[in-house]
């Protein structure tokens, strides 16, 4: 063991974190564990093995534009994701949900924010968001609802009924909602198989295989 200060704690070398003393000498070069910063050797120890984003160009034929489609990798055999602990936010503000059109992982919280000087409310029909009613509250004041399951909720207000949102609560954290250009990326893909869907809220739903492998482009096409 080396006894060396730590250049970035001035610690001894004994008081290093113990994934160093985890690793297979075997492996490394005596000299080259000396020599390489510790801060590196740690990035190196936990970067995954490879991975990509998906991303490309989402083709909504008919629509004004190319916004709104949720792009994301389906449900991956043996896998499953924690419940992300972050909540996610739609506002109700000048007489729309905003955004539109949300995409979430299955398990997550969304508040529901009222940002507008009048009451709406927030509920929704869909079987797979248990039709929730969250009731009507005032400006600045938040509700909130867990997406329980795989869902494409339509969110609806019952005080104005022009107002019309989605959230769709998908089973893994890849996932992206396209621009206007119909751009999307889906950050940090391991390498691998997956199927990627595609829903809108008007257009039919599409899915292929995607083999990832580093930055990989894939493009899509909805219809009607
Ligand atoms: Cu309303």
């Amino acid at each position: 063991m080396h006894h060396e200060n730590d250049a970035r704690t001035g610690l001894p070398g004994r008081c290093l974190p113990p994934i160093v003393d985890s690793i297979d000498r075997t492996s490394i070069k005596e000299d080259s564990l000396k020599t390489l910063p510790i801060a590196a050797l740690a990035l190196v120890l936990a970067a995954p093995a490879y991975a990509g984003d998906i991303h490309g160009h989402v083709t909504c034929t008919g629509m004004r534009d190319n916004a709104d489609a949720v792009v994301y990798v389906d449900e991956i055999p043996g896998k499953t994701f924690p419940a992300p602990t972050e909540h996610a936010l739609v506002d109700q503000k000048d007489m729309q949900f905003q955004p539109h059109v949300m995409v979430v992982q299955v398990g997550t919280t969304v508040d529901f924010l009222n940002s507008d000087a009048l009451l709406h409310n927030v509920f929704s029909p869909d079987k797979c968001a248990d039709k929730f009613n969250l009731g009507s509250w005032a400006q600045g004041k938040k509700r909130s609802y867990t997406f329980k399951k795989p869902c494409a909720a339509t969110l609806l207000c019952n005080v104005h009924p022009e107002m019309e949102g989605f959230v769709v609560a998908v089973p893994t954290p890849y996932h992206a909602v396209t621009d206007k250009s119909g751009a999307f990326t889906i950050k940090d893909v391991p390498d691998g198989s997956y199927t990627v869907k595609v829903w809108h809220p008007k257009l039919s739903e599409t899915s292929r295989t995607v083999a990832v492998s580093g930055d990989t482009q894939a493009d899509f096409e909805l219809k009607k």
